[in-house]
């Protein structure tokens, strides 16, 4: 099923997978773009058979941010802090209060927004030859889409300041000893391994999953004691739902669970 050219969208097993594709500017966001990303992840929050995300792009990128083609002077200048508000904004707060696991598989180069994005997803895995650039600088911008937020709580800010200043590429291996992403995987096996673990994301107890992402991202800005209170409130949650009956009865019962998502 397709919401638009420019995003691939599928269902199965409960994974919404979608594929931004536009490899000819390395899916680079156009308006349509975003617009057929965000109906993806609207559908993803709406759908109650979607119990997981995958992301990923076609092609050798993964997503080269903003399309400057979009963006020639010539054309005069552009208000982008409407841009942002009206598109980067909105998508993250999507990815970000999405209470279902959102696995990005990274494929190729990830630069400008489209490198916050995959850092904003919940597990991202990138194919070892993969690179992510802040290449913001390199065009006079600021570094959007969350960055400014992500980089320094992920990597600290020596890691942040010189990652943005720089717009030096930082490989799929360094990026993941540093903590950017889960994992660098082997370029052949990353959509086997993404979509073996968003499957199995997607057949597990999604509420807990989902109030489990919530707790873990409140936590950048709750004291100690506020994320007490909140997990005291989502365990209250999360033991009254079927899938936790059904975890613990399978326990018992000495049986792999069956979980509904409910
Ligand atoms: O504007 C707003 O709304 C504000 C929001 C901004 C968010 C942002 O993301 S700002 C940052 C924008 N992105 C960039 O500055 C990255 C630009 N691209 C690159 O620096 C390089 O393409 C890469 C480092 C990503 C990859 O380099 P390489 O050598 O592997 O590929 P390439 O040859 O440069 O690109 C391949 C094709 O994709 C090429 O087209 P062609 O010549 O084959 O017809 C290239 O023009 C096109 N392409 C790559 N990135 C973009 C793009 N076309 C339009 N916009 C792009 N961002």
């Amino acid at each position: 099923m397709s919401t638009s050219d420019t995003i691939l969208s599928a269902l199965a097993d409960g994974v919404l997978t979608l594929t931004l594709n536009r490899p000819d500017k390395l899916n680079a966001f156009n308006e349509e773009m975003h617009l057929a990303l965000r109906a993806g992840f609207e559908r993803a929050h709406a759908d109650g058979t979607v119990r997981a995300v995958l992301l990923t792009g076609a092609g050798r990128g993964f997503c080269a941010g903003q399309d400057l083609g979009d963006r020639d002077p010539k054309k005069g200048v552009p208000d982008l802090g409407h841009t942002i508000e009206t598109f980067y904004n909105p998508l993250l707060r999507l990815i970000r209060s999405l209470e279902k696991p959102v696995i990005c598989a990274v494929n190729g180069v990830a630069a400008g927004a489209g490198a916050n994005i995959a850092f904003a997803c919940d597990i991202t895995l990138a194919a070892r030859s993969a690179r992510f650039i802040q290449a913001f600088s390199k065009i006079g911008l600021v570094p959007d889409s969350g960055g400014t937020w992500s980089l320094p709580h992920l990597i600290g800010e020596a890691r942040a300041k010189a990652l943005t200043l720089t717009a030096e590429p930082l490989g799929a291996e360094t990026a993941a000893d540093w903590g950017l992403i889960w994992r660098a995987v082997d370029d052949d096996k990353l959509m086997e391994e993404a979509t073996a673990l968003a499957t199995r994301l997607a057949a597990g107890p999604t509420r807990g999953l989902g109030m489990t992402k919530r707790a873990i991202q409140a936590a950048a800005t709750n004291s100690l004691d506020q994320q007490l209170d909140l997990e005291r409130d989502l365990q209250r949650e999360a033991g009254r739902s079927a899938d936790y009956a059904e975890g613990v009865s399978a326990f018992l019962e000495k049986r792999k669970p069956e979980f509904k998502g409910k």
